[in-house]
C-alpha cells in the first residue's frame, strides 16, 4: 500500500539520510536516490495518513500537460498557490518571498509565468501529442521516452522540472509507466506527484483504450528539509499507532475518451474520488 511504501522511504531518510546544505539555505536531510513500485490496478494511491488535496494536484497535472501552460494565473483562477513563488513578474523579475531581492532575472516575455519549464515544453515539443499518437497506432514501441528536460530551455526556467521524464509500455492490454524525479521534496512535492501521475496515467489509459498498471517511481535525492522534520515524525507516529485507512476508489467519468475533454475548470467534474478517508492535514513549509 502507498502509505506503507511511503512511511518507510521517510524512516529510511531519517535513519540513514546525511544533513546536507542546498541551493534554498535551509539544510536537507537526504539520501542520494530511492525507488519503488505502484500498483494502480489494485490501489489508487493518494496517502491517508495525511489528508492531500487531490483537486490541487490534478489542477497541476493538467495544466502541464493538457493545458501545457506556464502560466502561474490559471492556476491561481482556479485556487492553486503552488506556483505563486515562482512566478516571474511583470518586470522579468523573480524575487525571494522572504528578502524581497531579485533572485534571478528573464525576459520579460515571461512575466507571470516559470519561463521554459513543465508545460511549456511539454507544448513545444508536442510532447503529449506523440505520446497519445504512439500509444494509439503503435502499442509495441519501445521509444515511448516523454522528457520534459531540454538542455536548451534550462537557463529560462525558474524552477527546472524535477518530475522529469516518463515512460510508457504497454503489456497485454495494460499500460505501464516509469517516472523519473531529480529532486524530491518527500513531505511536500511526492505524495502530490504520485497522486498526480496515477491520475495521468488512468486518464490517458483510458483514453487509449488500456488498463492503468504499474509505477516504478525513481528518485535522485530525496529530501525532508529540517524545518519539516517534526510533521514527518508527527505522520510517522500515526502511522506506527494506527496503521493507515483504506484505499479511496478514484472515479473518472467513462465517457470521456479524449484527453483534452477532461474538465479542468475549478470543479474538475470528470473525476471523484470516493470514500477518501485521511487522518488529517499536516502543515509543512514550503521552500522556495
Ligand atoms: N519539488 C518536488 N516536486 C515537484 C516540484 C518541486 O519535490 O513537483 F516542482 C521540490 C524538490 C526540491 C525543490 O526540494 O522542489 C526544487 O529544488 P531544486 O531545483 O534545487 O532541486
Amino acid at each position: 500500500k502507498w502509505d506503507d511504501t511511503y512511511i518507510q522511504l521517510c524512516k529510511d531518510i531519517l535513519a540513514q539520510g546525511v544533513e546536507v546544505e542546498n541551493r534554498t539555505g535551509i539544510n536537507s536531510i537526504k539520501l542520494p536516490s530511492y525507488h519503488f513500485q505502484i500498483d494502480v490496478s489494485k490501489e489508487f494511491p493518494i496517502l491517508t495518513t495525511k489528508q492531500l488535496f487531490i483537486r490541487q494536484a490534478a489542477l497541476e497535472m493538467l495544466w502541464i500537460y493538457q493545458q501545457q501552460s506556464n502560466d502561474v494565473r490559471w492556476l491561481q483562477d482556479r485556487n492553486v498557490h503552488i506556483w505563486d513563488k515562482w512566478e516571474i513578474d511583470e518586470n522579468g523579475d523573480w524575487i525571494s518571498e522572504e528578502t524581497g531581492e531579485v533572485l534571478k532575472h528573464f525576459d520579460p516575455k515571461y512575466a507571470h509565468t516559470i519561463g521554459t519549464a513543465y508545460g511549456y515544453i511539454v507544448k513545444k515539443y508536442k510532447l503529449i501529442d506523440r505520446l497519445l499518437d504512439s500509444l494509439k497506432n503503435d502499442p509495441e514501441d519501445r521509444r515511448r521516452v516523454v522528457s520534459l528536460w531540454q538542455d536548451a530551455e534550462l537557463d529560462n526556467a525558474v524552477l527546472p522540472s524535477c518530475v522529469w521524464s516518463t515512460e510508457w509500455d504497454v503489456t497485454n492490454g495494460t499500460l505501464n509507466l516509469l517516472v523519473h524525479q531529480r529532486s524530491c521534496d518527500v513531505p511536500l512535492g511526492l505524495p502530490f506527484n504520485v497522486t498526480q501521475y496515477a491520475l495521468l496515467l488512468k486518464m490517458i489509459a483510458q483514453v487509449c483504450g488500456y488498463q492503468a498498471g504499474t509505477i516504478d517511481w525513481s528518485i535522485k535525492d530525496a529530501h525532508i528539509y529540517v524545518n519539516q522534520v517534526d510533521g514527518i515524525r508527527e505522520q510517522i507516529k500515526r502511522y506506527d499507532e494506527n496503521g493507515s485507512l483504506p484505499a479511496p476508489i478514484l472515479w473518472l467519468n467513462p465517457d470521456i475518451k479524449d484527453f483534452y475533454a477532461f474538465d479542468s475548470s475549478l470543479e474538475c467534474k470528470d473525476f471523484k474520488l470516493e470514500n477518501y478517508s485521511h487522518m488529517g492535514k499536516i502543515a509543512f513549509p514550503l521552500t522556495q
